[in-house]
């Protein structure tokens, strides 16, 4: 098994500065060493870089449209070049607008994907029913089939065709399906770091209180590597400048370091082997 690591320090699709800063603190948090303790073979290909550009106004009251359209363009294809290089994919993001693109250039490579939203928001807005404007919460939007006729063209996102159906979306993990039910699907999971309790996640953007405990979240997690499909995973929404204290800051990455780690073997028991005597 080997897994690449995808930095995305970017902050456009929202408009709180320091989530640009989620791949490094997630990385000084002890991610690559965590996956290599797994046996994973890791391969670390750095941050993309996002170019600033000078002129991008305001699509209707969203800003940023062409910045983050860009964005998205090249994480997608370095997610692609990722999957399609036989790496299972993880993307530190950066906020969640780069789902965008991190489900584009996985669709690329696994068209018949199916994505798992793990998130105290929707992130379903258009232009059109968006309160705060902002692309990380309309990323869903842009990637349904269904709702292409309620989409307006927004600049920056020409290259985007919609691809995915509402069916082959879910908002939590899966807890009871039949065995005639299940498909044999490339797993999408796009995490965002708020969907967890402030209490535990409180360097984030938007927290809402009543998110999940930790057990909540790492038993998803558990779950979805018990799948054995988990193909890309986005970790989301870390913002390390939004701690009150150093311990707060810590709490979020090393959380975000669990959930990653979690999604891809590590079990809370420890490794061990079952019925040791059984030859
Ligand atoms: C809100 C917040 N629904 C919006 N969305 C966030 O701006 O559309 N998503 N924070 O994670
Ligand atoms: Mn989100
Ligand atoms: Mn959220
Ligand atoms: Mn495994």
């Amino acid at each position: 098994h080997s897994v690449a690591i995808l930095g995305a320090p970017f902050s456009k699709g929202q408009k709180r500065r320091g989530v640009e800063h989620g791949p490094k603190a997630i990385r000084d948090a002890g991610l690559v060493e965590r996956l290599s303790n797994l046996d994973y073979a890791v391969h670390d290909f750095g941050d993309l870089t996002f170019k600033h550009l000078e002129k991008d106004e305001h699509f209707m009251h969203v800003p940023f449209p062409r910045t983050v359209g860009r964005a998205n363009k090249l994480l997608s294809g370095a997610v692609s070049g990722a999957v399609g290089a036989g790496h299972t994919c993880i993307m530190l993001g950066g906020d969640h607008s780069l789902a965008i693109g991190s489900v584009e250039g996985h669709a690329q490579q696994c068209p018949d994907l199916c994505l798992i939203w793990v998130d105290a928001h929707a992130d379903i807005n258009t232009p059109l029913t968006s309160p705060s404007g902002n692309l990380h919460g309309q990323s869903v939007a842009f990637l349904l089939k269904d709702l292409q006729d309620k989409m307006p063209e927004v600049p920056g996102f020409s290259w985007l065709k919609p691809f995915l159906s509402a069916r082959d979306l879910v908002y939590i993990g899966l807890r009871d399906v039949d065995p005639g039910e299940q498909k044999q699907r490339p797993i999408h999971l796009s995490f965002d770091i708020d969907a967890f309790d402030p209490s535990l996640a409180p360097a984030t953007g938007t927290p809402v209180n009543g998110g999940l405990t930790y057990r909540e979240g790492i038993y998803l997690t558990e779950e979805i590597h018990n799948t054995g499909l988990l193909s890309v995973m986005d970790v989301v929404e870390v913002n390390p400048t939004l701690g009150a204290t150093p311990e707060a800051i810590e709490a979020t990455t090393s959380l975000a370091v669990d959930v990653v780690a979690s999604a891809l073997g590590q079990t809370r028991e420890g490794a061990h082997i079952a019925f040791p005597n059984i030859p």
